[in-house]
């Protein structure tokens, strides 16, 4: 029977315990935390440094610590198992009978202060879930969890909570001062995995989620014949993406059109005289670069919600939806407040051709602060783009067409581009996606407005 102790922390003195992982007759590793502490600067948590079987645990919540204080007795495994020296130690340091013999201060298992372990968390979870739903095309850890920041936790639950995949800004808290504990952590799981789930949707998170029916399970082989094939890739993991945002975000899609004629006018004289082997001007350049003297002169739309924050970008990179063989990505235009369009055009089209190549890299695809999906090229109007989270607009382009406008004394042919904005109404306001909307509409018929 040995003792394990609190080793060397630092500068420390009567730190309490908030949290007691271990109980008698639990069998540990190495390096397995066996309680929490927390002082008014960082919480750590306290790995043993033998394997063995506790016998008996000394701490409870509450109790203050320093080093040297003996956190429990434990009782070896077989001889060789885990072998290390940190067994070897320990016996030292108990044959010692309390002397300061310690384990170094690097046994530690983290120091961090609190806010430096959230944003660890935030980071982890965000990965986690990305695995859960294959792949993010986009976002990173920007599909974090919301409230992952504010809950308060030690790190060994917050590595439970990221093995299992648990946000835990969804877990009831047991502890004291809304602290969430490892058994609130298995808690919640097991309430999770217990719950019946559509194949369709995701299950309905606790009161006010979405009760819906299970998705109809049909043999359409009885109406005629069929042929059944797995989604692509792409589609799978854009699906799960487009279907969370479009169930998590209070989209609003606001419609206008603008005159493009002189743009187009520009457009066709710049690749007519155009030198051989460069990119053709499109539109859409112009479109991401109008975009850029919106989110520019409308910084309210050039941000992302991270729980109760609001993460406001100071760099312009947009995204464009480029429809692939294997299904819709977004690729990324970075720093495009830094380009001319025709750099921007050439950008594009290296792009879109790496996309249909199914050759993108996820980092292309990274970062964006809004999107465009264009379906100028093939054709309809207004439609009602799903937001790619975590930006919180996305603009939709249709199909330019010839339509006769009064000038003010005479109907005359324009060239009509129509414009769709979905915005996120937890972001931006109605009429803020008004202006910027009309703004962006303004700069297309003038694009002289976008040096000002
Ligand atoms: N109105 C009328 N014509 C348009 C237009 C518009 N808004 N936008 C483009 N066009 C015309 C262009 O003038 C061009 O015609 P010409 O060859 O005669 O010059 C033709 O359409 C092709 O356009 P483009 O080469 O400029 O390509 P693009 O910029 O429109 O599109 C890309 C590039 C990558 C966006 C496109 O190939 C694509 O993938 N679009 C689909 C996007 C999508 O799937 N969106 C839906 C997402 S939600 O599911």
């Amino acid at each position: 029977m040995q003792q394990l102790r609190v080793p060397d922390i630092g500068d420390y003195k009567n730190i309490p315990v908030i949290e007691v992982l271990i109980q008698a007759g639990d069998v540990v590793d190495v390096e397995q935390s066996l309680i929490t502490l927390e002082s008014d600067k960082a919480t750590m948590d306290v790995p043993s440094t033998s394997a063995g079987t506790i016998r008996e645990v000394l701490l409870k919540p509450g109790d203050v610590v320093s080093m040297g204080s003996v956190i429990a007795h434990i009782e070896f495994a077989g001889a060789g198992a885990h072998a290390t020296a940190a067994p070897v130690a320990e016996e030292k340091r108990s044959s010692g009978a309390g002397s300061a013999e310690v384990a170094p201060h690097s046994d530690l298992m983290l120091q961090v202060p609190l806010a430096e372990a959230n944003a660890a968390a935030v980071t982890s979870a965000a990965s986690t879930q990305s695995i859960a739903v294959a792949a993010q095309p986009d976002t990173g850890a920007q599909l974090a969890p919301e409230r992952s920041t504010d809950v308060a936790a030690g790190p060994s639950v917050r590595k439970l909570a990221r093995e299992l995949g648990v946000a835990l800004a969804d877990v009831k808290p047991g502890g004291r001062n809304g602290r969430v504990l490892r058994e609130d952590v298995l808690a919640h799981a097991k309430t999770v995995l217990a719950r019946p789930v559509s194949s369709s949707a995701p299950a309905a998170a606790g009161s006010g989620g979405l009760e819906l029916l299970p998705w109809p399970e049909i043999d359409f082989a009885k109406f005629g014949p069929v042929e059944r094939s797995p989604l692509s890739r792409i589609k799978r993991i854009s699906g799960a993406n487009l279907h969370r945002n479009w169930v998590r975000i209070p989209h609003v899609t606001n419609f206008d059109q603008t005159d493009i004629t002189e743009l187009e006018a520009l457009r066709v004289t710049l690749n007519r005289e155009a030198r051989e082997g460069t990119a053709k001007v499109t539109l859409l350049a112009f479109l991401i670069k109008a975009c850029v003297s919106a989110l520019q002169r409308f910084p309210q739309f050039n941000v992302s919600l991270d729980g109760q924050d609001v993460v406001q970008k100071r760099y312009f990179h947009i995204g464009f939806a480029a429809d692939t063989p294997n299904g819709l990505v977004v690729p990324v235009i970075r720093d495009a407040d830094r380009k001319g369009v025709a750099a921007i055009a050439t950008e594009m089209a290296e792009l879109a051709q790496t996309a249909r190549a199914g050759k993108l890299a996820p980092a292309q695809m990274q970062g964006g602060c809004m999107s465009i999906s264009s379906l100028g090229g093939i054709g309809g109007t207004h439609f009602t783009p799903i937001i790619n989270a975590p930006e919180v607009a996305i603009l939709g382009v249709g199909k330019a067409g010839t339509k006769p406008m009064w000038n003010g004394s005479a109907f005359e042919p324009r060239l009509i581009l129509p414009l769709s904005l979905s915005w996120d109404h937890r972001a931006v306001d109605g009429a803020e996606a008004g202006r910027f909307l009309a703004y962006l509409a303004t700069l297309m018929t003038d694009f002289r407005r976008a040096l000002l």
